[in-house]
């Protein structure tokens, strides 16, 4: 449709997007046969089947499984390229990729081939679509925070090639206070600072996102909508909230997209963005997310470009970059 063909026109960044998250059923197969390993799925329909999930938790048990077929610097390339090649066609031309070191050092992957796999692709993108990257080493929460310097200290070697850290998984129970120390000493290396907050978790958690961490962004930050003084804040600070709308349909933080409050974001003068975060388990590239709300909640075309507007504004990167995305 005409709907269609605009959005899949307008020149987006995708902020939110985790790698591992791309992982197409697939390419899992691919890669379990490339590297002979075993995998508890007999068809691509039958890994699709599996993913229906309640919350969070049930999705990251699925997700940390799926990546286990990762192994090899290829394996890290071919990844990245399926997704460039799938965000290219929906008219993504800059792209602030998160990866989870954790979940690949724990399987006795060395930080490097994650990192160098992931850096050959984003130079062919470039190459290849004049699509832009950076690059986002997250956390996971539910591990220490004495883990999360060890994997600090691991990235010293890319720090340059290496933009923000983040702060991801189970969020409930894990609040970013427990992560205080190793973001500042993120910050003192140069490194922009994202986290996910009030995804599943309560307003305090964006508080401390904000007022603890010193984030540059907030994943998700749904829930802030329940706190009217801090969803005043956010937008008095022009805080950039990196929104999915198929992930918070999939994980039940929503029940039906017809619920989604995007429109009632910007309304409330939150700069909100649109972004895909797990598109291989949540069924949809950034443009089917755009699509979705666009249809559930009758955006018009201006609040269409203004989300994609938002996107280049609330990037990492640097304002001549910006200015001329815009
Ligand atoms: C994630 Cl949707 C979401 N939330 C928290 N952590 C994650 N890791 C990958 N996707
Ligand atoms: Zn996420």
């Amino acid at each position: 449709t005409d709907l269609d063909s605009f959005i899949a026109g307008l020149p987006k960044a995708e902020l939110h997007l985790h790698i591992e998250g791309s992982l197409e059923p697939e390419l899992m197969f691919a890669l379990a046969k490339r590297n002979g390993i075993a995998i508890p799925y007999a068809s691509v329909e039958d890994v699709r089947a599996a993913y229906a999930f309640s919350n969070l938790q049930d999705f990251l048990d699925i997700y940390y499984a799926g990546a286990d077929v990762l192994r090899t610097r290829q394996d890290f390339h071919d990844l990245t390229t399926a997704y460039f090649e799938r965000a290219a066609a929906d008219g993504v031309r800059h792209a602030e990729i998160m990866f989870d070191p954790q979940t690949h050092t724990a399987r006795g992957i060395a930080f490097e081939t994650v990192i160098e796999g992931l850096l050959s692709a984003c130079a062919e993108a470039e190459a290849n679509h004049g699509l832009t990257s950076r690059l986002i080493l997250c956390f996971l929460r539910h591990l220490s925070e004495a883990q999360a310097f060890e994997t600090l200290a691991q990235a010293e070697p890319w720090l340059d090639r290496i933009t923000a850290v983040g702060l991801d998984s189970s969020e409930i129970g894990h609040p970013p206070e427990k992560f205080a120390r190793v973001f500042a000493a993120a910050r003192d290396k140069g490194l922009k600072l994202v986290a996910h907050a009030g995804e599943e978790g309560p307003p305090a958690y964006v508080h401390e996102a904000l007022d603890i961490l010193h984030v540059d962004r907030i994943d998700h930050g749904n829930r802030s909508l329940e706190d009217v003084a801090l969803t005043d804040r956010l937008a008095r600070e022009g805080m950039t909230l990196t929104v999915c709308p198929l992930s918070n349909l999939k994980l039940c933080v929503i029940d039906r997209m017809e619920d989604h409050p995007i429109d009632r974001m910007l309304e409330q003068g939150l700069h909100a963005t649109i972004n895909s975060d797990d598109p291989a388990y949540f069924g949809g590239y950034v443009a089917d997310n755009y699509r979705a709300v666009a249809a559930a909640r009758g955006l018009t075309r201006a609040q269409l470009a203004t989300l994609a507007r938002n996107s280049f504004i609330g990037s990492f990167l640097p304002p001549d970059a910006v200015s001329a995305h815009l």
